[in-house]
């Protein structure tokens, strides 16, 4: 049985850095809500998007002005939910990140579940957190062009911050 082990062989043993996927990395704008935050839930969200292999590679606390939310939610204005959309999302701080990988939008997407507490399903954050459609704890950019928009609204350049994760080979990154 080959076993694994440290020492003078071991340590330049094991797996050869390969990556697995093809194109970019993508990055995503996270932003865990109003609501997330008022529980107690931004560690154990965080937690899930670290345990995925997701990389945090900018992160800050903040209180969105209605300004900035009027700009990150454009899409939805002359929606019927959306002034409490805009009422809920400036109620108080949120923690904004930027999460990056390989399909980094549509995994974390996956992680989120669907809009609607009450239809996302068990093992999704929205799915194992929520009931509503408007307190549903975190945001995800929906395609590149949203992700690129949205990240340029909430984070300069300077603070997004190029690492690389010390397990990298084990990651398939
Ligand atoms: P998000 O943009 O926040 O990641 O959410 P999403 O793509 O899943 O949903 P979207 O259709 O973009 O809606 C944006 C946010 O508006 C609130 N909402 N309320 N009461 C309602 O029927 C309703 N529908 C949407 C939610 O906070 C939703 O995340
Ligand atoms: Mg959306």
């Amino acid at each position: 049985m080959h076993v694994w082990h440290g020492g003078h062989a071991g340590a330049r043993a094991g797996l050869a850095r390969r990556r697995d996927y093809k194109g970019d990395m993508e990055q995503t704008l996270v932003i865990l809500k109003p609501d997330a935050v008022q529980r107690g839930l931004i560690g154990r969200i965080i937690a899930r998007f670290e345990d995925k292999g997701l990389r945090i590679v900018a992160m800050k606390m903040m209180t969105i002005s209605r300004e900035l939310a009027g700009k990150h939610y454009e899409a939805h204005q002359g929606k019927p939910f959306y002034p409490a959309l805009m009422d809920f999302i400036t109620a108080g701080p949120v923690v904004a990140m930027v999460l990056a990988g390989p399909q980094a939008i549509s995994v974390t997407r996956a992680l989120m579940g669907p809009t609607r507490g009450w239809e996302a399903p068990p093992g999704t954050i929205r799915g194992d957190f929520g009931v509503s459609a408007t307190c549903n704890l975190v945001h995800g950019s929906d395609s590149p062009e949203s992700a690129r928009r949205e990240i340029a609204l909430f984070f300069g350049p300077e603070e997004i911050v190029d690492w690389e994760p010390a397990d990298v080979r084990w990651l398939g990154l």
